[in-house]
């Protein structure tokens, strides 16, 4: 592919990019136009100052367009997200959304109709330099608002705010530029939702549904920061605590369980409750009751400060014993140890927790096991399909939230397998350097990631180049869980 062309229009923008290598394409349409003749074709991205159309858009601001409105055409960029998310992660003010493109500068009375368009800044020269079919990209740095025209006392400072962002926004610019290429996406199958976490999102909407908002959530439903911005913004309010919830009100425990005290507590202040926690978790509670319950020891294997452990923990706080890694299990001691046996987290790697258990089997010779392992089909599923493709491609993403265990496991997994992986919120997260050079991206996505962000990314990486994609599916997945009664 032909390597981008920076277009800058104005003689000062191109000073504020010193450093970077740029084409300057002239001021208006016109000269815009007769630059995009000359310019080779192939990806572009279009640099400099811009004019804020809303109040929140101030100068010294960014506006990265996500569609360039021209007088005969709408040219979209789905690369918006990740230009925006990498200038953002430099501490720059950014927004997100259409620039107009005019044939004139805009008075101060046509930019309200602009605004009503939802157009968030205007520009001269965008829409005339877009090559369409070729990555396309524009940041704008904003000089002056509706409120600030052009001609008024402010214009010097606030030309000082525009090109010092636009200066800033250098090296977004540079990623952006070496990051467009043709690649391969490979999807690694399953990937995001498993049953449990499906179930858990299903229980909140349910209960709002049946009791109206607020309903209370003891923690996040599931590990992730989209699924609960979304119950948020229906009504769902997330607790730490139980003691947080005012009496009588709806409360739902999240997927990852809790411990019999807080049930307690929960009763105590006569909460009704609402349990989403996935069965499998309840599977490893009721195995922890029972090997307590006739005396043994019973090792955790799992990471202590997480939600589910601290929840499984509670089950028989005097006889569980957390087992993080290899060398606890070289070193953890019983009270009998010819009683004791070994649950584990639902969420972990599953090489690295065999090779715990099989440490804890060789010290202990008499040690109960469960009948089939703690960890889950989906985790299992996860890891496997992605641990297929990681050695077939340059980077691997793993859509997931930074405090999903089942999500770092996977990174962790890639890495194993001797492939660089990164663990992401969304496209806003994807840090555009990473993707140069990466013409094979493997692509999964934890159990509590919504499918939709896995969408998204590909779409983004269709803005940078054209993208083939393929599946790597190595199980079926059909698992579902009965809801709770009370949300029947
Ligand atoms: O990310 P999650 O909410 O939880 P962990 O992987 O951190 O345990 O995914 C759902 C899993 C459960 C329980
Ligand atoms: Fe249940 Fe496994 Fe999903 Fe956790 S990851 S919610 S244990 S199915």
């Amino acid at each position: 592919m032909t390597p981008a062309t920076v277009c800058v229009p104005l003689r000062i923008e191109q000073a504020a990019l010193r450093g970077l290598r740029t084409v300057h394409t002239g001021l208006g349409p016109r000269r815009a136009a007769a630059a995009a003749t000359r310019l080779p074709s192939g990806p572009r991205i279009v640099a400099g100052i811009g004019g804020g159309l809303i109040p929140d858009v101030r100068p010294g601001d960014l506006v990265v367009a996500t569609e360039v409105r021209g007088p005969d055409s709408v040219t979209p960029v789905p690369s918006a997200s990740l230009l925006a998310g990498f200038l953002r992660s430099r501490g720059l003010t950014v927004h997100t959304g259409p620039i107009h493109g005019s044939s004139h500068v805009v008075p101060a009375r046509e930019r309200a109709s602009l605004a009503e368009t939802g157009a968030l800044a205007v520009d001269m020269e965008s829409p005339w330099l877009a090559a369409p079919g070729e990555p396309f990209a524009v940041i704008r740095a904003i000089v002056d608002t509706a409120g600030e025209p052009l001609v008024h006392p402010a214009t010097v400072a606030n030309g000082i705010a525009g090109l010092r962002s636009l200066r800033l926004a250098r090296s977004a610019i540079a990623a952006w530029a070496e990051a467009v290429r043709p690649r391969t996406v490979l999807l690694a199958s399953p990937r995001s939702f498993c049953a449990g976490v499906e179930r858990a999102i299903d229980i909140v909407e349910r209960a709002l549904d049946k009791h109206g908002p607020p309903v209370y959530v003891r923690r996040q439903i599931v590990h992730n920061t989209h699924v609960v911005r979304r119950l948020q913004d229906r009504g769902a309010v997330f607790v730490d605590e139980v003691t947080e919830v005012p009496q009588g009100a709806t409360l739902v425990f999240a997927a990852h369980g809790v411990s019999p005290a807080v049930r307690q507590d929960a009763a105590g202040r006569g909460l009704s409750v609402i349990d989403a926690t996935c069965p499998l978790v309840t599977k490893v509670h009721n195995e922890v009751r029972r090997y307590s319950g006739r005396g043994d020891t019973v090792f955790l294997i799992g990471h202590a400060e997480h939600e589910e452990v601290e929840g499984t923990v509670g089950e028989a706080p005097d006889d569980v014993v957390v087992v993080g890694d290899v060398a606890a299990a070289r070193t953890v001691t019983a009270r009998d140890a010819s009683r004791v046996a070994y649950t584990m987290q639902t969420t972990l790697a599953l090489d690295e927790a065999e090779e715990i258990a099989s440490v804890l089997r060789e010290r202990f010779p008499g040690l109960s096991a469960p009948r089939k392992d703690d960890i889950c089909y989906a985790t299992t599923n996860r890891q496997r399909a992605l641990r297929a493709i990681a050695r077939e491609v340059d980077l691997v993403l793993v859509v997931g939230s930074g405090n999903s265990s089942n999500s770092r496991r996977l990174v962790e997994v890639a890495g194993r397998e001797g492939t660089p992986a990164v663990l992401v919120d969304g496209c806003a997260d994807i840090d555009l350097r990473r993707l140069a050079g990466a013409a094979r991206i493997g692509l999964t996505a934890g159990a509590s990631a919504p499918p939709h962000l896995v969408d998204e990314v590909v779409a983004a990486l269709r803005g940078l180049g054209p993208v083939t994609v393929a599946e790597s599916r190595t199980a079926e997945e059909e698992v579902t869980f009965t809801l709770p009664r009370e949300v029947l």
